[in-house]
C-alpha cells in the first residue's frame, strides 16, 4: 500500500527534494538507549541558547513534560523543540530510548536530516543504540556520535567509542558512514569537548558539529505545499493537531489543504478498503516549538516542523498538500500492535465505590480521546457489549494507558496481554523480541533455566570487565510476559535487561505462564488477621487484614499448581474469657506489593485485574465458586476427550 502513490521522492535522506538550500534551518534527532541522557543533554542546549529567562526555575528534564514521564523518570512521547545557535534555526527532536516507543524514534526520523547518537561512557552501547542506529542508517542519516556521562566514576569513553565503531560495522556502513565525528559530554553540566583530555566549558563544539554536518533542508521553488505528518497530538481546545515536517511550498494560517489517501486494508469495515479519499480542511491553529513554548506562525515554508489543527481526520502517514494541485507523498508506515487485552466496566461487587467514571460509554469515550492522539493505540469492540479489546505495541506501553485512565478517575478490568498472531502460508506467526540480561556469574544457572521454559534462544553471551555476565536471547513476546519480576527475583535484583522488537517469527510451542495457583475468597466481607493467619502458612499474600474482599477475588499466590477458595473473613471464635493478648500475637508477613504492571503480567486468561483510583485488585473472571468448579470440570472433560483416547 505505501507504494501505490506515485511518489515525488523517495523516504530517506535524499528526498531532500530540489536544489535551493535553506542554510538558516537544521533538523536533528537525538537518539538512544534509555536513560542515557538524551532529554537531559536537551535541557543543556535550551538553557545555553537562552530559551530560560533569568532567574527562571526550571525543572530538570523539561522536555519530559507529562505527569508520567516525570514520575518513570523516562521519556514515552518523541517532542520537539529548536534554539537558535550563530543565526541557525537548529530543530530537535527528543525521542524516547525505551523499546515499547521505539515507533516514535521510527517516525521521528523522517522528519530530519541527521541523528545524535548518545552513548553512555560507561554502560557503552545496549540494544536500544543497536535499534535506533540501525533506523538511522536505513534513512541514510549522519550520525554525530556523542559519549555522554563522561564525568561517571566508571567512564571508559575510549572502550565504548571502539564498541560503536564495531556497531557501525555490524550494522553494515560504509566507509563515509564510520567516518562519525565524535564528541566527549557531559549533559548535566552542559559541557562538550572533542578531546578528552581538554574539560569542555559549553556544548558549543556540540553544536558545531550539529550545524556543521546536518545538511541543509532542500526545496524546489513553487513547487505545490507537501507536508508530511509524522506524529499527532491533541489538543483540548481546537482538537486532533498533526506534527510534521514542511518539504515544499509554504503553508499559512486560513490556507485550504487536502489529503489524498488510499484507506487501508483494515478499516473494521467502516470504509471499503483500498478506496481513495480526499478529506479538505482549513488551517485553524499553526504553531512551531521554540525554546519551551509552542508559538503561533502566521506560515512556514520548507524545512520547518510544525504542528497544526484544521483537519480533523488526518493520521499520520498522511501529506497535506495544495487542493489545486495535490502531490501526496509516498505514505509513511505505522508499526503494528504485538499485544493485545480488554479494557471493560468494573463488574466487582465494589465496582464504583472508588471511580468517577466507570461506564462502558466513559470507557470508549476515553479511548476515542486517546486515539485521536496516540497513533500506536488502537480498539475495537469485542462480543460483550461492556468490554473492548485494545491493541498496543508493548506492556509497558499499556499499562501507561491504564494507570493515566486510572487517575482521571476511571473504574476497569483489564485482561492478561496476549501477543496478537499472524497467518504467514498457512502458520501460525508470533511476535519476537530480543532481551539483554545482564547479571553477576552465581545467576547464570537460574536465569538460563527460566528462559529456557520460556522458548528463548541464547545468541551470544559476554564478560564484563567487571565479571558481570551479559546473555543476548532471542524470544517469543509470550515468553517475555511477567519474566522481568521473576528475573528480578531469581537474582535478589541485581538483573539488567533490556528488550527490542524482532519482528514476526514462527510459533514457538506452549510456554508455561505460570505454575503456581491463586488463593481465591469465597466471600464478601472484611479480611480478618486470624484467618490470613492460617492461610500464609500455604501461600504468599496480596493483600493485609481490614480490606474489603469478595467471592471469586484473588488475595494471594498459591504454594501449589492448583487454586484454592478461603474463608479470609473468619473471625476467631470468642470465649467468654477473652484472649486479646494472644490475638495479639499472629504476627502477619507483610504482603505482597501489587502493581498495576506486576498484576497484568501475573493473572492467567481465566482472571482479570481490577483497577481503580485506590486500588490494583486480582479476581477470576467468574467471581462464584460454583461456576468456576463447573468451567474446571468441563474443560477436563474437554481434556479428557482429546487427550484421553
Ligand atoms: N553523571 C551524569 N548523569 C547524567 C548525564 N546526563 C544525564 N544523566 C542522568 O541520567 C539519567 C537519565 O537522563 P535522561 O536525560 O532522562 O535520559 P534519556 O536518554 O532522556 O532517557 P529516556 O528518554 O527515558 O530514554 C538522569 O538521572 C540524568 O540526570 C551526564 O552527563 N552525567
Ligand atoms: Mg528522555
Amino acid at each position: 500500500m505505501s507504494d501505490s502513490h506515485s511518489p515525488t521522492m523517495p523516504i530517506d535522506a535524499s528526498r531532500q527534494s530540489g536544489d535551493t538550500v535553506r542554510n538558516d534551518i537544521r533538523n536533528i534527532a537525538i537518539v538512544a538507549h534509555v536513560d542515557h541522557g538524551k532529554t537531559t543533554l536537551v535541557d543543556a542546549m535550551l538553557r545555553q541558547s537562552g530559551a530560560f529567562r533569568a532567574n527562571q526555575v526550571v525543572v530538570e528534564r523539561v522536555m519530559d513534560s507529562n505527569d508520567l514521564e516525570r514520575e518513570k523518570g523516562i521519556t514515552i512521547l518523541a517532542k520537539q523543540t529548536s534554539v537558535d545557535f550563530d543565526g541557525v534555526r537548529l530543530n530537535i527532536v527528543d525521542t524516547p530510548g525505551h523499546a515499547d516507543f521505539g515507533g516514535e524514534v521510527e517516525r521521528s526520523l523522517n522528519m530530519v536530516d541527521s541523528v545524535l547518537l548518545l552513548v553512555d561512557a560507561a554502560e557503552g552501547p545496549l540494544p536500544q543504540t543497536r535499534y535506533v542506529l540501525q533506523k538511522a542508517m536505513s534513512h541514510r542519516l549522519p550520525v554525530v556520535v556523542v559519549i555522554n556521562k563522561i564525568d561517571r566514576g566508571d567512564a571508559r569513553a575510549p572502550e565504548v567509542l571502539d564498541a560503536v565503531y564495531e556497531l557501525f560495522m555490524d550494522l553494515g556502513a560504509d566507509g563515509k558512514q564510520i567516518d562519525f565525528p565524535v564528541v566527549y559530554t557531559n549533559a548535566k553540566t552542559g559541557t562538550a569537548t572533542l578531546d578528552l583530555d581538554v574539560p569542555g566549558t559549553s556544548l558549543r563544539p556540540l553544536f558545531e558539529l550539529m550545524v556543521e554536518h546536518t545538511p541543509a533542508p532542500t526545496y524546489t521553488p513553487g513547487h505545490p505545499l507537501q507536508l508530511l505528518v509524522t506524529n499527532l497530538s491533541a489538543s483540548e481546545y481546537v482538537g486532533r493537531m498533526a506534527i510534521g515536517r514542511v518539504w515544499n511550498g509554504t503553508i499559512k494560517l486560513g490556507q485550504r489543504v487536502v489529503i489524498v489517501r488510499e484507506e487501508p486494508e483494515d478499516t473494521s469495515g467502516k470504509i471499503e478498503p483500498g478506496r481513495t479519499v480526499t478529506l479538505s480542511g482549513t488551517i485553524t491553529t499553526l504553531t512551531t516549538a521554540h525554546g519551551m513554548e509552542q508559538v503561533d506562525i502566521p506560515e512556514a515554508g520548507p524545512g520547518d516542523i510544525i504542528a497544526l489543527a484544521g483537519i480533523a481526520d488526518v493520521t499520520i502517514g498522511d501529506t497535506i498538500t495544495d487542493p489545486a494541485d495535490p502531490r501526496p507523498m509516498p505514505r509513511l508506515d505505522v508499526d503494528a500492535p504485538t499485544l493485545h487485552m480488554t479494557f471493560g466496566a468494573n463488574t466487582s461487587p465494589l465496582s464504583g465505590r472508588e471511580g468517577k467514571f466507570v461506564t462502558t460509554r466513559q470507557i470508549k469515550n476515553r479511548l476515542d480521546k486517546e486515539i485521536l492522539g496516540n497513533v500506536s493505540i488502537e480498539y475495537s469492540p469485542t462480543e460483550s457489549a461492556d468490554t473492548y479489546e485494545v491493541r498496543g505495541r508493548g506492556e509497558l506501553q499499556l499499562a501507561i494507558l491504564i494507570e493515566q485512565m486510572r487517575r482521571e478517575g476511571f473504574e476497569m478490568q483489564v485482561s492478561r496481554p496476549e501477543v496478537i498472531l499472524h497467518e504467514v502460508g498457512g502458520d501460525v506467526h508470533e511476535p519476537y523480541e530480543r532481551i539483554t540480561v545482564d547479571i553477576p556469574p552465581e545467576f547464570i544457572g537460574p536465569v538460563q533455566h527460566a528462559l529456557a521454559d520460556r522458548k528463548a534462544r541464547l545468541e551470544q553471551m559476554t564478560t564484563d570487565a567487571d565479571g558481570r555476565v551479559r546473555m543476548e536471547y532471542v524470544m517469543p513476546v509470550r515468553g517475555l510476559i511477567g519474566f522481568r519480576g521473576q528475573l528480578l527475583t531469581d537474582t535478589r535484583g541485581t538483573a539488567l535487561m533490556h528488550q527490542i522488537g524482532e519482528g514476526y517469527g514462527p510459533w514457538a510451542g506452549e510456554v508455561t505462564h505460570r505454575t503456581t495457583g491463586v488463593i481465591v475468597a469465597d466471600r464478601q466481607g472484611t479480611s480478618n488477621a486470624y484467618a490470613l493467619f492460617n492461610i500464609q502458612e500455604r501461600s504468599e499474600l496480596f493483600i493485609g487484614a481490614g480490606e474489603d474482599v469478595y467471592e471469586g477475588m484473588i488475595i494471594g499466590e498459591n504454594v501449589r499448581p492448583d487454586d484454592m477458595d478461603v474463608n479470609a473473613t473468619k473471625e476467631k471464635k470468642l470465649t467468654n474469657m477473652r484472649t486479646h493478648s494472644h490475638d495479639e500475637a499472629l504476627r502477619l508477613t507483610p504482603p505482597r506489593e501489587i502493581t498495576l504492571e506486576s498484576a497484568i503480567e501475573f493473572i492467567g486468561g481465566d482472571e482479570l485485574v481490577e483497577v481503580t483510583p485506590k486500588s490494583i485488585r486480582l479476581r477470576k473472571r467468574s467471581l462464584s465458586q460454583h461456576d468456576r468448579r463447573r468451567e474446571a470440570g468441563r474443560e477436563y472433560d474437554r481434556r479428557m476427550a482429546t487427550e484421553g483416547r
